[in-house]
């Protein structure tokens, strides 16, 4: 074997030894590249005498198109290996049982807010909503509620930040969801008030609502449903029915007490908080607290653009995320907001 051969022979031993392709490109520079063996003997050749450059040349080559084909093979080997160790670790059983689809289900709150929703439709409620980011105004003042009153304090309202960091007076999140009947009144005067008598306005505003406050049965954010009857001598009468029916309705029971005890808020005078006791189950006999109400005070009416001399009016606000708790006997209001499958799966 000429000596040619022979470095062909170990190129492509060492071609064959080598199991990564960063080792072969190596192995390959010391054949092929700028210092390699073959690319020197290609160099000499200008040394050669005349007589012998073109055989020894033409053999070089030979030589140097032998060691690119073995090169180009033994890359395709390995790629080849790299590609079939891929697919043995990415490989998928196809044969496998699948996991099967999960059924999907709405929110428990989700369930009463629709629940509330249809029975108030049932007796002519509209549904109205309105943005979480709101004005003082809107949230505050046309609430009668007073200037220093604590809920407008930073200690119980989220007030947004301007681009500096600022706190924003006048913009904050909503603390309850009046607000959407403050506007529903004044959108329902701006289309109404020309005519000789006023239609009615019975509206409930379901929604988001952020208070600062978080504990185990008070949540930063909460939900709430808010309801407005405004009309000629609507009355406190009026007021119990109304609520009285829809908690039989909700709760599905015609053996529950209700009563309304005497209270205060600034947007209702006289105002009531409304208790409810089960006749039957875990609670039984219990007055549990469900929702305040009142008759609209004459200055929310007049914020609202009705003249509460030829109208009156009742209002109610209550917790649907509460009510929720009583309806399936759930006692840790957290549960509503981390959702855990375990607990959330249960309502299907
Ligand atoms: C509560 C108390 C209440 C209202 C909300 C209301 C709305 C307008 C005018 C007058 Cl536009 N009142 N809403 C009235 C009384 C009580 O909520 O403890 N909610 C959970």
């Amino acid at each position: 074997m000429n000596n040619l051969d022979q470095l062909v022979a170990q190129a492509t031993a060492e071609f064959a030894a080598v199991g990564e392709p960063a080792r072969l490109e190596e192995a390959k520079a010391r054949y092929l590249g700028k210092d390699g063996s073959l690319t020197a003997l290609l160099k000499g050749l200008g040394k050669l005498p005349a007589e012998e450059r073109k055989s020894a040349g033409a053999a070089i080559n030979i030589a140097k198109q032998t060691v690119e084909s073995a090169l180009a093979t033994r890359r395709e080997e390995l790629r080849q290996v790299q590609l079939q160790a891929q697919l043995a670790a990415e490989s998928l059983d196809i044969t496998l049982p699948g996991r099967g689809e999960r059924r999907g289900a709405l929110h428990p709150v989700t369930r009463s807010l629709e629940r509330i929703e249809q029975l108030f439709r049932s007796i002519g409620f509209e549904v109205a909503d309105g943005p979480e980011i709101e004005g003082d105004w809107h949230n505050f003042t046309a609430l009668n509620t007073p200037e220093k009153h604590p809920a407008r304090s930073m200690h119980d309202t989220f007030y947004l930040l301007d681009e500096q960091g600022k706190v924003q007076e006048d913009v904050l999140l909503r603390t309850h969801t009046s607000p959407v009947q403050i506007r529903y009144m004044q959108a329902h005067v701006a289309k109404y008030g020309h005519l000789e008598t006023m239609p009615e306005i019975r509206v409930i505003a379901p929604g988001r609502v952020y208070r600062v406050d978080s504990d185990a049965t008070h949540s930063p954010m909460f939900h709430q449903v808010e309801g407005l009857w405004v009309g000629e001598n609507v009355s406190f009468a009026d007021l119990k029915g109304v609520v009285a029916d829809f908690l039989r309705r909700f709760f599905e029971s015609d053996d529950l007490k209700v009563r309304f005890r005497p209270s205060f808020f600034p947007f209702t005078e006289p105002s009531a908080e409304i208790d409810v006791a089960f006749m039957s189950g875990a609670l039984e006999g219990r007055w549990l607290e469900i929702a305040g109400c009142g008759m609209v005070h004459p200055n929310v009416l007049r914020f609202g653009g009705i003249d509460p001399e030829k109208h009156t009016g009742f209002a109610f606000g209550m917790g649907p995320d509460r009510l929720t708790m009583l309806r399936y006997g759930i006692n840790d209001l957290r549960l509503f907001f981390e959702g855990d499958l375990r607990f959330l799966s249960q309502f299907q």
